[in-house]
Order: C-alpha cells, then structure tokens, then sequence
C-alpha cells in the first residue's frame, strides 16, 4: 500500500480523511480489536500511531496487533526515534518547523533514517507545526520549543509555505494533546489558502462540529487521540467521520 496516495485520493473522493490516533500508553491491548471494528464500521480512514512520550506502552507490540486487526492504513506519528516499527504501513517523518531546536529539526531524523530504510517504510515528510494551545503542552515541553502564536496567522502561512518549497509532503497544524483550545479555523483557512499540498489539523478537537468547520476552512486531514479513549464515547466516531467527509452526503 502507498499510504500517501491513499491519502490524495481519499481527499479526492470524501472530501476529507479522518484518522485516529492511538498512543499505546493509554489503550488497553483487549480493547483493541473491538475499538479498530467501531472506528471501521464508523468509516475511520486509518490510524496514526505514537506519542509524544511513551511510558509504558509497548509501540512495536502494539502496531502488530493493529495491524492484525484492520485492513486500514497504521501510520506511525514517532514521539522520538526508537517509536519505529517494520509491521506500520507508513511514519510521517516529522520536522518541527514552527521550532529552532535543530535536533527535531534534522538531527532525530539522520538517527532514524537507516532504521526506516531498513524496515522498508515509506516515510512521508511532514512539516510538524505546534500552535498555542493555551497551557503548555507535552510535545512543547519535551521539545523544548515555543509554538508559533495562535493570533500570527501569517506566520503559519510561512512556515507552512518554506515547508513546501522544501520538499514536504504535509503540513500538519498541531494544537498539542489534549489542548485546551483547537488550531483556530482562521489560520488553518489562511494556511490551506497557500499552500497546494495536503494540511493536517490535530490537537483538542472534541466536537463533530469543530472537525467540519476545519475541514470547509481548508484542512484537508482531522486527527482525533484523547477524546475516544473514553469508551462510551465511541458511538460517536461516526459522527466525526461523517463530519471530515463532506463529499458524502450524512444519512439521516
Ligand atoms: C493529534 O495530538 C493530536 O494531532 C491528538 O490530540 O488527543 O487532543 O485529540 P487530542
């Protein structure tokens, strides 16, 4: 499977792709296999898997139980270089551009490029954007960066651009895990506007509603994580899908 072409052309024909993050420190293995059914029944497009630090969850254990349980795309979203594994579809080989920490800027990357090269994955690279969020978040803190300013709309439309005119493949607007406030629908419009390569949005997303009002203001992918780690929650999942997916008409 080529995990980027599957992305263009899920664009192409639902007018938007939702995937779910999954961060193995937080899911238990049992509940796996039923939650992956529900995303699927739901018509999740794929998973992303990782975390900004894994404790405890055991990445490689759990992408091969994913991956036994879905047909769907598992791409993994590394926390740090050892969250690599041969059994994920594809890794967005992240660059945190909004950020002037060269390690996370090129450094991870020289460190993990042999290990991908040897499990023969396809690496899709993606300009990794934090925007402020509120409080601090996770990926902030462990990265030791600032995020570009929730009111700096052009600044976004910068990086974004520079991100471009480099080679990238994706740029993703990360609000943070958990974030008190999402990516601001004015800067993912400002930012889709310029760019012509695909836009990620993630980061406290918590309401159907919120994820289709992202997607008509241009971002072209939706990422939930936390939100679904509440089983009662799950019956919900179509609801996002349904959301992210604007080509499809809802059934009612
Ligand atoms: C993926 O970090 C997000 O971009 C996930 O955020 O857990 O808040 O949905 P949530």
């Amino acid at each position: 499977m080529n995990v980027y072409k599957t992305i263009l052309e899920t664009i192409e024909t639902k007018g938007g792709v939702y995937f779910i993050l999954l961060d193995p420190d937080k899911i238990e293995h049992s509940s796996i296999p039923g939650f992956l059914k529900v995303c699927e029944d739901a018509g999740v497009d794929g998973f992303l898997v990782g975390g900004s630090l894994i404790v405890d969850g055991n990445l490689e254990a759990s992408i091969e139980l994913i991956k036994r349980n879905t047909s769907l795309p598992v791409i993994i979203f590394p926390g740090s270089v050892d969250q690599l594994s041969p059994n994920a579809d594809a890794v967005l080989y992240l660059s945190l551009i909004s950020g002037r920490n060269a390690e996370h800027l090129i450094g991870k990357h020289v460190l993990a490029a042999p290990t991908i090269k040897k499990f023969n994955l396809e690496a899709i690279s993606t300009g990794y954007m934090l925007i402020e969020s509120g409080r601090q978040t996770t990926a902030e803190y462990i990265s030791g960066t600032r995020p570009i300013p929730r009111n700096k709309p052009e600044i976004a439309v910068s990086t974004a651009l520079a991100a471009q005119y480099l080679g990238m493949k994706l740029i993703y607007l990360e609000g943070g895990s958990g974030a008190d406030n999402h990516v601001p629908f004015e800067m993912i419009n400002s930012v889709s506007n310029e760019i012509d390569i695909p836009l990620i949005v993630g980061g406290g997303i918590r309401n159907p509603n919120v994820a289709r009002e992202m997607v008509e203001n241009g971002a072209n992918i939706i990422v939930t994580g936390n939100y679904f780690e509440d089983k009662s929650k799950w019956n919900q999942i179509k609801d996002f899908a349904s959301a992210v997916h604007i080509k499809i008409p809802i059934d009612i």
